[in-house]
């Protein structure tokens, strides 16, 4: 982007055709393959792309982390993970239903997700993170890019939300358990289509927690308390169909899981 009255028309335009791809389920051409566009041009044009959501009365609930494996880190060529605002209409009610005609062409990836009880702001420890975290849940999130074919750079990734556009969260557990290392397996129709572990999650989620809180807070939104934190994909993730029962079961955590209406 070249001048300043450039980008602020380039965010508002971008903002807007991604605000309505996703309102109204329908995909959009790649609008960046010439890689004109910065990491910071892209968080911004999220954050009005999410302004638009709130200002049609939505509530912000929190922050998803993406690319948190360190496979996928290194296979996209990324030094550092991404990040997405949450919001009270994406959240689907554990053992609940979301219509799949409210995506484009959704995918499934199992989480665990923090509560915090405090706000969590900068250059914070593990320890530090885990004193600010009310509780854990296994979680589900439903990623579904706003792009055609699921193809994009980095930076339109970004500016789409991370592709977030749903999530699922299981019964709230004390954090003093040890959530470092616990298989999990996520299901299609009770049949289990991926094993993994929540240590996949730059090795701790934990980890995701601590990023998650230095890079809002340089966004100027530090987590606050009652934020929602997904950690980020413990397996690869799932297309999911019309009329499939999508859950994930955790060691320890319990399960959360939702119907995809037909
Ligand atoms: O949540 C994630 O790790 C995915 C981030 C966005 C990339 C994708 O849509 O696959
Ligand atoms: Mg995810």
């Amino acid at each position: 982007m070249s001048s300043p009255m450039a980008v602020s028309d380039q965010v508002t335009r971008y903002a807007a055709l991604l605000d309505d791809a996703a309102r109204e389920a329908r995909e959009v051409a790649q609008f960046d393959t010439d890689n004109r566009l910065s990491l910071d041009d892209a968080y911004a044009i999220q954050s009005a792309s999410i302004a638009r959501r709130l200002a049609r009365g939505e509530r912000r609930v929190g922050v998803k982390m993406g690319f948190t494996s360190r496979a996928k880190m290194l296979q996209m060529g990324l030094s550092d993970v991404i990040w997405g605002r949450l919001t009270s209409d994406m959240q689907i009610e554990e053992g609940g239903s979301s219509l799949f005609s409210r995506y484009v062409h959704p995918r499934v990836e199992p989480e665990i997700a923090f509560v915090l009880k405090r706000e969590l702001a900068g250059d914070v420890t593990g320890p530090e993170a885990l004193a600010a975290v009310e509780a854990v849940a296994p979680a589900l999130e439903i990623i579904d890019s706003r792009y055609r074919d699921f193809k994009f750079t980095l930076p339109e990734v970004i500016a789409d939300n991370a592709s977030s556009s749903g999530f699922v969260l299981g019964a709230w557990r004390d954090p003093k358990l040890d959530f470092g290392n616990l298989g999990l397996t996520l299901s299609l129709d009770g049949r289990v289509v991926q094993v993994g572990s929540t240590a996949a999650l730059l090795g701790h989620p934990l980890r995701s927690l601590v990023a998650a809180a230095r890079l809002s807070a340089a966004a100027g939104e530090p987590l606050q308390p009652g934020w929602i934190v997904m950690a980020g994909g413990a397996t690869p993730a799932e297309w999911i169909r019309p009329g499939q029962y999508v859950s994930v079961d955790m060691e320890q955590l319990g399960s959360a899981g939702f119907h995809v209406k037909v």
